[in-house]
């Protein structure tokens, strides 16, 4: 099957230009100019798109979700056959999903689970990092097992005590090990000792609306955390990938890091970008739908996030996509976020986001800050493939890289809603938002997945990924 892209500005990391793109099979075969009377008489493609007044941009690739998560007492709304549809949808065509070891079990028993509920399931490419909750001789063992089946890295804890939390020493270790092995260490830095004395205060005080979670959760625990692991990672002598930095303050120990030399990685989340605390400060059980943790932050955080993504201080942008619903009876489904209608300390913790993601970062960053599509790209696409080791598989349009690719349309606005998105959560954050530009096809290896808003995909085409070391960018 040939599928030429006729006429489209093909925008890159590196560059814009415009050009055909020739898919044959699941990959691209050719990109230049005029490729259609380059082909000859005789051969005409399977299918010719018109791209003509859009970008061909490479499928993005969101490296941070979590489908059918088990949190709180509960799971995350989408499985991977709705999350992958959503994510297709708004332009995505790779997920890195969290594979959870639980306590006392081994990493195999996690990554085994999650392939389990993958499996047949995903319109769209997927891998897995791996989450640590035991970090002991057994467990470093098994990282080196897991990298040659390409799960090239692992995500430790410094909050969720007595559920994820590793030690200093846990952390530590596991870092010497990738220093032998070539994974990667993902942070979810926030102090998690230090902000339970801080929940358990307010809410022993009666401060139990959804609003103190965030308060409860001080900037300053997210910068020391990330301080901490940057030291560690300096002193192992390895890379380190801070995930949802939320916060002015943990954001500038990447920067500050970063002015040094190290290797210091960090991505952000539209979350962090658009909601802020503040806005949920009536007392109402509306703030439920924004908790997540690290927490939204006060609005004033905003503008330092947006610029360290424009300056390469952050280099990439996920969703942590964990949907709960807000009401109980959704699609016949016990209640989520009502969990917590006592007190913020029982509701689960997650935001929706994996369809939104390009949307947010085009409206807010090319369209509303003057940034070009190049980073755009970066930010969604490239650098993410390389940090996770796809490049060149994934994140770029090139001879030989696989057809993953995005028709951006500049001209389809598109205004954010829970009555019409995808994902399999009863609000959306950014309901109401217009966009002026969404994706007007998708396709993941050579196959259309998304024609305008109708799904033309399959559960089941998408496949595992088994990734290489990271390629930093
Ligand atoms: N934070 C969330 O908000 N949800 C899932 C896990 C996490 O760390
Ligand atoms: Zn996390
Ligand atoms: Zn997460």
């Amino acid at each position: 099957m040939r599928t030429l892209i006729q006429g489209g500005t093909v925008v890159t990391a590196e560059g814009s230009y415009p050009a055909d793109v020739l898919v044959d099979g699941e990959t691209i075969a050719s990109v230049g100019r005029d490729l259609g009377s380059a082909l000859g008489g005789g051969s005409v493609p399977d299918k010719t798109i018109d791209a003509s007044g859009k970008y061909v941009i490479p499928g993005a690739i969101d490296v941070h979700t979590h489908m059918e998560l088990p949190f709180g007492g509960t799971f995350a709304k989408d499985t991977f056959e709705t999350g992958t549809r959503a994510a297709a949808w708004g332009g995505t065509t790779t997920i890195i999903d969290f594979a959870v070891q639980s306590r006392g079990k081994s990493l195999r028993e996690g990554l085994d689970a999650w392939h389990a509920k993958a499996e047949g399931n995903c319109a769209i490419d997927y891998g897995f990092h791996m989450i640590m909750s035991d970090v002991n001789d057994a467990t470093l063992k098994e990282m080196d097992q897991l990298i040659e089946e390409g799960v090239t890295d692992f995500k430790l804890f410094t909050a969720y005590p007595g559920v994820f939390l590793s030690d200093d020493g846990a952390i530590f270790r596991a870092m010497l090990q990738t220093a032998e092995n070539g994974g990667l260490i993902l942070m979810h830095a926030e102090n998690g000792v230090a902000i339970d004395i801080i929940a358990n205060r307010n809410a022993e005080s009666g401060l139990t609306d959804p609003y103190y979670h965030g308060v409860s959760r001080y900037p300053v625990f997210e910068g020391e955390c990330v301080n901490r692991v940057i030291r560690f990672a300096e002193a192992a002598e390895v890379p380190v990938y801070i995930v949802h930095v939320s916060s002015h303050k943990a954001m500038e120990q990447i920067r500050e890091a970063r002015d040094r030399g190290l290797p210091a990685y960090g991505e952000t989340c539209p979350q962090y970008l658009y909601l802020a605390y503040e806005d949920y400060a009536d007392g109402s059980f509306e703030g439920a739908k924004y908790i997540c943790s690290p927490p939204i932050r006060e609005r004033a955080n905003q503008e330092h996030l947006w610029t360290a993504l424009a300056m390469d201080d952050l280099q990439a942008v996920s969703t942590d996509h964990c949907p709960f619903c807000m009401n109980e009876g959704y699609k016949g489904l016990p209640r989520q976020k009502q969990l917590g209608l006592e007190s913020f300390a029982k509701i689960p913790n997650g935001v929706p986001g994996v369809e939104n993601r390009l949307h947010l970062l085009y409206k807010g960053g090319v369209i509303d800050r003057g940034w070009s599509m190049n980073r755009f790209v970066q930010l969604v696409s490239t650098a993410p493939a390389k940090l996770m080791g796809l490049f060149p598989r994934k994140g770029t349009i090139a001879v030989g890289s696989d057809a993953d690719f995005v028709v951006w349309d500049p001209d389809r606005p598109y205004t954010i809603s829970a009555k019409t998105h995808y994902m399999r959560v009863d609000y959306n954050p950014y309901e109401g938002m217009t966009i002026p530009g969404s994706a007007a096809y998708v396709f993941s290896r050579g196959q259309m997945v998304f024609e305008g808003d109708a799904f033309v995909g399959k559960p089941g085409d998408g496949q595992y990924l088994k990734r290489s070391q990271y390629n930093l960018p």
